[in-house]
């Protein structure tokens, strides 16, 4: 179809570009666009990618690993540097829900969050894979809520301070049809749908009562006790550039970079 053909343009178009043959910790995300991205990966000589290890963000995206016999840990186990800090990943890759004009992303569409922005801020590039679908002018406006996970002792308090912040009707995401109950993530959490009136991109001054901006949102969010992640990357967790696979089978890439 048009859309997995735009998909798979982008993604062949960011592997090229920024996985390089010293790359040796290369983070792989969640989702569908993410499986051409692999797809790119293992089309390349095995001889240069025989030496890199990848770091996966939940079962799916180890399976893809797995699939395409690349090798893969987890990354508690990536080794300290020499001054004894944890070994940053060279580059990650990964998919998302929506994309504004400052490149703020939101993600967990695919209740897979929060090992994606674990792999995000251990790599020294976040290099954002995306059809035309996701580009926005500002957060929350094509794509409707922010995904939340939440550890599932804490559902009604966290459902509770949600709405005193002013998500109109924040839900539990369902299973349904796939699984009665809720879904329940690869960190055996629960993800709950949080819709929000659109948020300014971080530069415009938001007075009070009016709609949010990204970053205050997501730490007001991040606060609640019990919640583990929420599915607003900003600030050092933005992509520094995003490939967006158009309709027209193009690919446009937007980067924050100078
Ligand atoms: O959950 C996520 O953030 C994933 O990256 C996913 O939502 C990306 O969407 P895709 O299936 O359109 O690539």
């Amino acid at each position: 179809t048009p859309l997995q053909a735009a998909k798979r343009a982008a993604a062949y178009h960011a592997v090229s570009d920024h996985l390089l043959p010293n790359h040796t910790y290369v983070g792989i995300g969640s989702g569908s666009t993410i499986v051409y991205v692999v797809e790119a990966i293992s089309t390349l000589p095995r001889s240069l990618t025989s030496h890199m290890t990848f770091l996966t963000t939940g079962h799916q995206s180890r399976a893809l690993i797995y699939d395409a016999g690349l090798r893969y840990t987890n990354i508690d186990t990536l080794p300290l540097d020499g001054a004894g800090a944890v070994r940053m990943l060279d580059v990650a890759f990964d998919g998302a829900d929506e994309v504004d004009a400052e490149l703020n992303v939101i993600k967990g569409g695919g209740a897979c969050l929060f090992q994606e922005k674990l792999v995000v801020v251990s790599a020294k590039k976040f290099v954002c894979v995306a059809d035309h679908r996701k580009l926005s002018p500002s957060l929350l406006t094509s794509f409707p809520s922010i995904p939340v996970e939440i550890l599932p002792l804490s559902t009604q308090h966290v459902l509770a301070s949600l709405r005193l912040l002013g998500s109109p009707s924040p839900t539990l995401r369902s299973g349904l049809p796939a699984k009665a109950g809720p879904v329940i993530t690869d960190n055996a959490g629960f993800i709950v749908d949080a819709p929000f009136p659109p948020l300014l991109p971080s530069q415009e001054p938001s007075d009070e009562g009016s709609r949010h901006d990204v970053a205050t949102l997501a730490k007001r969010i991040k606060e609640i006790v019990g919640v583990v992640e929420v599915g607003l990357f900003f600030g050092a967790q933005k992509p520094a550039v995003v490939y967006f696979g158009m309709d027209d089978g193009g690919v446009m890439v937007k980067t924050l970079e100078k």
